[in-house]
């Protein structure tokens, strides 16, 4: 049984014709989607207990809770980062927020490290280590040191503290260079939003966070509850869909992720909705079974919209630093990303794991999570991102 669900209202719909029209619109390739409940077995049995045992009724007070707090990003507010806020004053909130959770990380030791020193040996070593523990990866850390050694030998560099803005160029090269917006339109629309993740990653409350936004903006927004493992995982959108009002198409615990997209593709036709935005359950890169289901809903989009899925958004935790680089990897080789939401940056100081998947995968970091509530959600900006991952 679907249940479709709009502002505070659930709406009912007989079911029955939409599971066929997703069956026959799958055309008997051997992947109807009911066999989603076979599926969710397997899953069952995959996923961790934990991840598993989630009461309905303790998610949804958890993220009442999470709506109880959210006068606090009123300081965020006052800061520019909200949404009455114009474009600079945006941009100034942003990196007032960013450098508060970045400014303990690169710019800082980076200050410490280098000072007037003479460039040597011993502090290219200290050097190398620090970048290293920041996340900016192997490849990023050997690059810069490379072009620290030459520019050195032929004196380019006055003295130590020269390699901070020989850094800072760096990073805005490999940030810059995949810089990309977000595709919110899309002709035919609507434009779909695919987003996957590990579990507990970010990827609800990122939904959650940029459906409040678009709708704010004027856009027609219907979030799909493609997470049909846990019944609290669709309890938790609808959650956030009454924050943002808009629609949430959901099925009951343990349907078919495809059918969800299919109906909410019905009913974001029917909304004249600019997006779609499609949640997934939590997965590992390891899970074969589930990363097909990507695939899966994948196609039912391509079916019902020429050239969707416009967006496969992977969310990452920023926090689980180089782990975040190989689920990324892997991820990728799996689906082709098309950009890349980092969650959490308020959580850690280490944002040069930004850098460093930006490095190695050339995929573009379009958005960041800097915190739970609900306007918490920016834009990547990398020249604002590098000032405050520079700042000390
Ligand atoms: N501090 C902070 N917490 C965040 C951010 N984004 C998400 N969270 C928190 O991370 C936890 C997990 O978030 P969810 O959105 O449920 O993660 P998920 O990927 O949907 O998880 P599964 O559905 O279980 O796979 C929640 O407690 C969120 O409030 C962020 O940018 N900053
Ligand atoms: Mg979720």
């Amino acid at each position: 049984m679907a249940l479709f669900w709009r502002k505070r209202k659930q709406v009912q719909t007989a079911d029955d014709a939409t599971e066929e029209a997703v069956v026959s619109e799958e055309g008997g390739d051997g992947e109807a989607p009911e066999g989603g409940d076979d599926a969710a077995c397997a899953v069952a049995e995959g996923l961790s207990a934990a991840a598993q045992v989630v009461d309905a009724e303790a998610e949804r007070e958890r993220v009442g809770e999470e709506a109880a707090t959210e006068p606090a990003s009123a300081a965020d507010l006052a800061e520019g980062g909200g949404g009455q806020a114009g474009g600079e004053e945006r941009r100034r909130g942003l990196f007032a927020r960013l450098r508060r959770a970045l400014g303990r990380g690169l710019g800082g030791k980076l200050a410490a490290l280098l000072g007037r020193r003479k460039i040597d040996e011993a502090l290219l070593e200290e050097l190398e280590t620090l970048l290293i523990s920041s996340d900016l990866g192997v490849d990023t850390t050997l690059d810069i040191l490379d072009t620290v050694r030459e520019r050195a030998s032929r004196n380019e560099l006055a003295d130590a503290s020269a390699i901070r803005e020989l850094i800072r160029d760096h990073l805005t090269t490999t940030l810059e260079g995949v810089e990309a917006p977000l595709t919110l339109a899309a002709e035919p629309g609507p434009a779909i939003l695919i987003v996957i993740g590990v579990n507990g990653s970010g990827k609800t409350t990122t939904i959650g966070k940029l459906a409040f936004r678009l709708v704010r903006d004027g856009k027609g927004v219907v979030i799909a509850a493609a997470d049909t493992y846990r019944a609290a995982a669709a309890e938790q959108l609808v959650v956030w869909g009454e924050r943002a009002e808009c629609t949430v198409v959901r099925k009951e615990a343990g349907a078919d992720p495809a059918a969800v997209v299919f109906d909410a593709l019905a009913q974001a036709k029917k909304e004249g909705a600019d997006v779609v935005i499609i949640d997934t359950a939590g997965r590992l890169h390891t899970e074969t079974n589930l990363m097909e289901e990507l695939a899966k809903i994948a196609r039912v989009a391509s079916r019902q919209v020429p050239d969707a899925p416009h967006e496969v958004l992977l969310v990452l935790d920023a926090t689980t630093g180089q782990n975040a680089v190989q689920q990324a990897e892997l991820f990728h080789r799996y689906t082709g990303l098309t950009g890349l939401v980092l969650t959490k940056l308020d959580g850690t100081a280490k944002g040069g794991i930004v850098v460093g998947i930006t490095h190695r995968l050339k995929v573009p970091v379009k958005l960041i999570g800097i915190g739970e509530g609900v306007e918490d959600l920016r834009d990547f900006d990398a020249g604002a991102f590098i000032d405050a991952l520079m700042s000390s």
